[in-house]
């Protein structure tokens, strides 16, 4: 009796853990195809940016039945339109299909690379901190406004990176930060910090934010309450720290607005000289490649 007892019991354990690892297993799958969907969305966002060609992100979203007209890849170029597809208040920019998404960017990388840093442009925010005084100094971020509305600073790396932390470098009036968001490889953005700004009150200061749910992403996007913090609330660099302790700083950045001059956009005169320069150079390569055929077969 006894031993029946203590085998059924035994029975009905394996039972219910045979149970549990399935319930396990169909979890465990469920993870692994969600890792393997994201894997495939960012090797489609890096694809998109035709591997380095294009940065900072400004706008993705789904027209799946474009594979008939751009097929599986199509680096469309610079469009101005503000409407498509049914998608509103779309921003100009360098259009990529990449199926079943199109990707708006802001910059050429190429292009980017060459401007100078405006002073207080958002692009100050890019690279490693160099403003180590507290004060208005031109090499950080300031918004258009010292306190007239909300403002948003996004922030784009080079990779996709765990977000365990995030730094950000205040050097002016800090304490403004109220929620820190990042974005996933389908485009979608998710809250990942919201709270009191640790900088509250200090003159330069760094706001370490742990990350309680870590996630991958290329960009990140820091909301500030700029009105009820009085003063310019200047950001000079935003590091992310990955699972490892390895420090991120971002290549790119965008904001709500800049007490920076407008970008001089380049004028079409200018674009079309540069191109007729271009044409003009392999020209001249490839009259002085038929010549050398010719002395060739002179010989
Ligand atoms: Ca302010």
């Amino acid at each position: 009796m006894q031993r029946t007892t203590s085998f059924a019991l035994r029975a009905a354990g394996l039972v219910a853990g045979a149970a549990l690892l399935v319930t396990l297993n169909a979890a465990d799958q469920a993870d692994v195809k969600r890792a393997d969907e994201e894997k495939k969305q960012f090797a489609d966002l890096k694809k998109a940016s035709v591997d380095g060609k294009y940065q900072m992100l400004l706008r993705q979203f789904k027209v799946a039945e474009d594979k008939d007209t751009y097929t599986e890849f199509n680096d469309y170029g610079h469009y101005t339109g503000n409407n498509y597809a049914g998608f509103n208040d779309l921003p100009a920019g360098h259009w990529v299909y990449v199926f079943p998404n199109w990707y708006i960017w802001r910059d050429q990388s190429a292009d980017a690379a060459q401007r100078e840093k405006r002073a207080w442009g958002p692009e100050q925010a890019t690279g490693k901190p160099d403003t180590d005084m507290a004060g208005d100094i031109q090499t950080a971020w300031a918004s258009a406004t010292p306190d007239g509305q909300d403002e948003w600073l996004m922030l784009e790396y080079a990779e996709p990176v765990l977000v365990k932390e995030v730094h950000v470098h205040e050097t002016y009036n800090p304490g403004a930060l109220t929620r820190v968001t990042a974005f996933k490889a389908d485009g979608s953005e998710v809250e990942i910090w919201k709270g009191k700004d640790p900088s509250a009150g200090k003159d330069i200061a760094v706001s370490v934010l742990e990350i309680k749910k870590p996630m991958v992403a290329t960009r990140i996007k820091l909301y500030l309450d700029s009105p009820n913090v009085p003063g310019w609330n200047e950001i000079d660099a935003v590091g992310i720290k990955d699972g490892r302790g390895k420090m991120y700083w971002a290549v790119s950045a965008d904001a709500s607005s800049t007490f920076a001059q407008p970008q001089q956009p380049e004028r079409d005169g200018e674009r079309r000289i540069r191109q007729l320069e271009r044409e003009v150079r392999d020209l001249k390569a490839q009259i002085k490649r038929l010549e050398e055929m010719l002395d060739k077969k002179d010989k």
